[in-house]
């Protein structure tokens, strides 16, 4: 399990021009024929040639028609070295015969069977266990591919790019040939065979081309791909109008397949999707499932220029494809939708899953130095800070700028294979600014922290902040050096508006008016001043608006002035941010006491001091509830400026925590909370229910949002199953039903017998659709009640259940031990030993899958005791598989850095 290094890059000692493949595709195997030419990078270097092959079983290899022995090349389980030939040095054409076995491959990487469909997942290294090749993003081909297989059986045969023919062979089977005019990396090739239903539409570029769009899925679910389709035309237009890039084949084509590892994949031309991620319709999808339909597909699109267009030279350089293609998906679904709805919802998530990245044992830099198994590093760090990264940039430069820098680095590598400093140099050129220091984003891990102290003088009206940053240590990276990062700010006055204040020339840091997130501080320096003059009163400061830097910010504000922000910020974010301060510091409070000792035995221990503060954060929340208040205006935002931080959200920022006493300060906590809201959350969402758009499925998707909250605030009290069993029961869309079924899954049985029946109404009802019933998996899997382990090894024996369905296997075991903090930190260590016990059966069967499953695992440093130890020992027994079971390299990668 040797690492690979971003400094040990050298470019390939021989480039493939043209790949040909025959995939010829049986029952029991597949022979797969690829016809390469090659040609050396440097002709007199005289370099054997190393091909990349796994799982292959060779048949033949030959060059230039002459077929090899095997003096002249040498296997072992990572590919075929070819000992240097004289016709090497000028190009040559190398064919190799290889027999596979898709229909074993259980770790759904290369080539594999998902029920009856054949499929492909390339990215990132299937490739090299479906013909031998340099498999490597920085080879660039064209392909043509031929898929044979049984006519009746697999009617559909797709590949990349063009089909330039269809014919019988023999009696039973047919053959499709494609082509792909564009040059592509290995891991945008993709192959689909099957029994498929098609569903069409079309779309008109900018240029006036017309594109054939289809989508293509299983018999009978047709009916679900109008959202896709019309997410993906919105798609289209959106990156011809926001980056002015158009289409470039005739045909776009989006298979959905029910095996898959990941959401979604770009291959060119050929989408193959996680059918989770595109089938939707009003019955059986919730409005969240339907706008990440929406974003999804438009991700994978985008794809087709920031990522197959111009790839990535080395998966050390996955963010710039990745982080680029988040922002841009990003971006896309906030003008599709609100804005701020969708900011908070990306940065909630970040903050509580990114952040614990940062400060884990895997933490690593968005650009990393290095791996022992690329697929460990489709983080989130990749992707959603490394979205964050291309915001900033955007911010530090503009719309007009960043739109130049955009256009120069597709122009300019078009058809390349480049890195991440290629992507900021175009942002540097066009818009003359260094950004060296900023360039940090990209080399150093761990989540910076921005301390903030202010001054005011009453008398000479100055107002002076204090800004220094710290990045921690992370492994293998200490002593770091000061990030350069846009800081919005905004400086409320006592009526609610902002202060008009301009930065004096004695500050350390510049300024300029951002784009409506008041002023943009730019910060460079391990400590800066920012000294505002002629301010009429002490402000209150709104701090890092809109999210602008993903950082920690650290700020002793008081409750007035956190009373103050959530009322009257002009920037939502910050005004929906206030409110979560104030609620974590309520749960810090409540904490404080019980480790104190002061309310170990459980009951009404939230003292008066913290009762008082409570309610004052209570009866704001009741302020934006209430019937008129601007709030109410947009009930997305309001649903969210209702929700407090999740349990996840608050541990991510403490040290060494003991679950189940935070558990239970959080839920006491959050009980008082939810009893002070109950009139109001009942009269709004009895408001509501009698809207006239409630029951529409997009007009009304606001509405249910708030009305579903209430349903939540409700459903922490005791007294309301009969009112959750009603709406589960009366609901005509998933998104009501699912939040009935969660709503009711918080009363314990000795409660109320509702929950009991809405589980067998539930599975009654849906067991005909997998991906709904994904949704009863999980939110039991969720439940302190019905989700206890013996729950869960029931549910994992059910005849729903599949160990070979990567959406099952989140759905129940990765949902219990991300999400059921009751039950999987069961103090006896019982939940860790299953979910070990279940990685290591998984290993064997899915690396990819067994080793995400692991991550809840590797925190064992952040928690007390006895969680720490036992999750230790967990870790430590999965190091050691039991005999006859290797480890795999993905699940060692995870284990063995989590034990440093
Ligand atoms: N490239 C893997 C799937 C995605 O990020 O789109
Ligand atoms: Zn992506």
């Amino acid at each position: 399990n040797q690492a690979v290094y971003l400094r040990d890059y050298t470019p390939p000692a021989y480039t493939i021009d043209t790949v040909d493949l025959y995939v010829d595709l049986h029952e029991d195997h597949a022979m797969v024929t690829g016809t390469l030419n090659i040609q050396a990078a440097k002709a007199e270097a005289k370099a054997d040639l190393w091909l990349h092959g796994e799982s292959l079983e060779l048949v033949s290899v030959t060059i230039n028609g002459t077929r090899l022995t095997e003096q002249d090349f040498r296997i072992d389980e990572n590919g075929m070295l070819i000992t240097h030939r004289t016709e090497m040095a000028q190009p040559f054409v190398l064919e190799t015969v290889s027999r596979i076995r898709p229909q074993d491959n259980t770790r759904l990487e290369g080539l594999y069977r998902s029920k009856n469909l054949f499929c492909t997942q390339c990215e990132a290294e299937g490739f090299r266990s479906i013909t031998w090749f340099l498999d490597r993003p920085d080879v660039m081909a064209t392909y043509r591919c031929t898929i044979e297989a049984d006519r009746e059986k697999y009617p559909v045969l797709l590949s990349n790019g063009n089909l330039i023919g269809e014919e019988p062979v023999g009696e039973n089977r047919h053959r499709a040939i494609w082509e792909d005019p564009f040059r592509k990396p290995s891991y945008l090739f993709a192959l689909v065979a099957g029994t498929l239903d098609r569903v069409e539409d079309s779309f008109t570029t900018m240029s006036g081309r017309n594109i054939d769009l289809h989508i293509y899925v299983d018999p009978g679910n047709s009916g679900k791909c109008r959202h896709a389709l019309d997410s993906l035309k919105k798609a289209m237009r959106w990156d011809e109008e926001r980056y002015g890039r158009e289409y470039d084949l005739d045909l776009f084509n989006i298979v959905a397949v029910d095996d898959f590892n990941m959401g979604a994949m770009e291959n060119k031309s050929l989408n193959i999707f996680n059918s989770s991620c595109v089938l939707a319709d009003t019955a059986t999808a919730s409005d969240a499932s339907f706008d990440r339909v929406e974003s999804i597909v438009a991700h994978e699109y985008f794809h087709n220029w920031s990522g197959n267009r111009v790839t990535c030279r080395d998966w050390f350089q996955l963010s710039l494809k990745e982080g680029f293609t988040v922002y841009r998906d990003a971006c896309f679904s906030a003008d599709m939708h609100s804005p701020v709805v969708n900011r908070i919802e990306h940065v909630r998530f970040l903050r509580t899953a990114q952040f614990a990245e940062d400060a884990g044992p895997m933490a690593h830099a968005v650009r990393p130095e290095s791996y022992m198994e690329i697929s460990n590093f489709y983080t989130l760090t990749i992707y959603e800070k490394g979205a964050e990264v291309v915001r900033m940039i955007h911010l530090l430069l503009g719309d007009e700028l960043f739109r130049r820098g955009s256009d120069l680095y597709f122009d300019r590598f078009d058809g390349q294979a480049v890195t991440t400093e290629d992507f900021v140099a175009c942002m540097e050129e066009v818009s003359d600014r260094d950004l060296s220091q900023f360039k940090l984003w990209y080399s150093q891990a761990g989540t910076p922290c921005v301390k903030v102290k202010d001054h005011y003088n009453a008398k000479t009206g100055e107002y002076r902040l204090t800004i220094r940053q710290h990045i921690p240590d992370t492994p293998g990276q200490t002593g770091k050096q000061p990030m350069h990062f846009p800081f919005c700010i905004g400086l409320v006055s006592d009526d609610g508006k902002d202060f008009e204040a301009r930065v004096a020339s004695e500050s350390t840091a510049t300024a300029s008016v951002s784009d409506g997130h008041g002023l943009m501080i730019e910060l460079r320096e391990t400590e800066e001043t920012v000294v505002f003059k002629d301010i009429a009163h002490k402000p209150v400061v709104s701090l890092n608006r809109g999210f602008s830097a993903p950082v920690r910010v650290e700020y002793d504000y008081d409750t007035t002035e956190l009373l103050h922000l959530m009322q009257y910020d002009s920037d939502g974010f910050n005004r929906w941010n206030a409110g979560q301060i104030l609620a974590l510091s309520l749960f810090d409070r409540v904490l404080g006491r019980a480790s104190a000792g002061e309310n170990s035995q459980g009951g009404s221990a939230i003292d008066e001091a913290d009762m008082g503060f409570l309610q004052e954060y209570a009866t704001a929340l009741k302020q934006y509830l209430k019937p008129g208040s601007t709030s109410r205006q947009d009930p997305a935002f309001c649903a969210l400026l209702l929700q407090m931080p999740e349990f996840s959200a608050w541990i991510e920022r403490l040290p060494q925590v003991d679950i189940q006493l935070a558990l239970g300060c959080y839920e006491q906590a959050t009980l008082e909370v939810c009893s002070q809201l109950e009139q109001s959350a009942r009269q709004c969402y009895d408001e509501l229910g009698a809207h006239a758009d409630i029951g529409q499925r997009e007009k009304g998707a606001a509405l249910r949002a708030l009305r579903n909250t209430c349903l939540g605030v409700l459903s922490r009290l005791p007294g309301h199953d009969e009112l959750a069993w009603q709406h589960f029961d009366a609901a005509k869309l998933m998104t009501d039903q699912l939040a009935g079924f969660r709503a009711l899954l918080r009363y314990p049985r000795s409660q109320s017998s509702r929950p009991a029946q809405a589980i067998e109404a539930f599975e009654h009802q849906w067991q005909q659709d997998s991906l709904v019933m994904d949704n009863w998996f999980g939110l039991q899997a969720a439940s302190r009640d019905y989700g206890t382990l013996e729950d869960i090894e029931r549910l994992s024996e059910h005849r729903l259940f599949s160990r070979f369905n990567p959406n099952k296997l989140r759905s129940l075991f990765s949902t219990f031990a991300g999400q059921n903090w009751a039950c999987f930190h069961a103090t006896d260590g019982a939940g860790y030993r299953f979910i070990r016990k279940t990685i290591a059966e998984l290993d064997q069967n899915n690396p990819q899958i067994a080793s995400r499953m692991a991550t809840p695992l590797t925190r064992w440093r952040k928690y007390a005791e006895p969680y720490s130890s036992l999750l230790k020992a967990e870790l430590s027994a999965l190091a050691k598989p039991v005999e006859g079971t290797e480890i795999s390299k993905d699940l060692y990668e995870i284990v063995y850095k989590s034990l440093q």
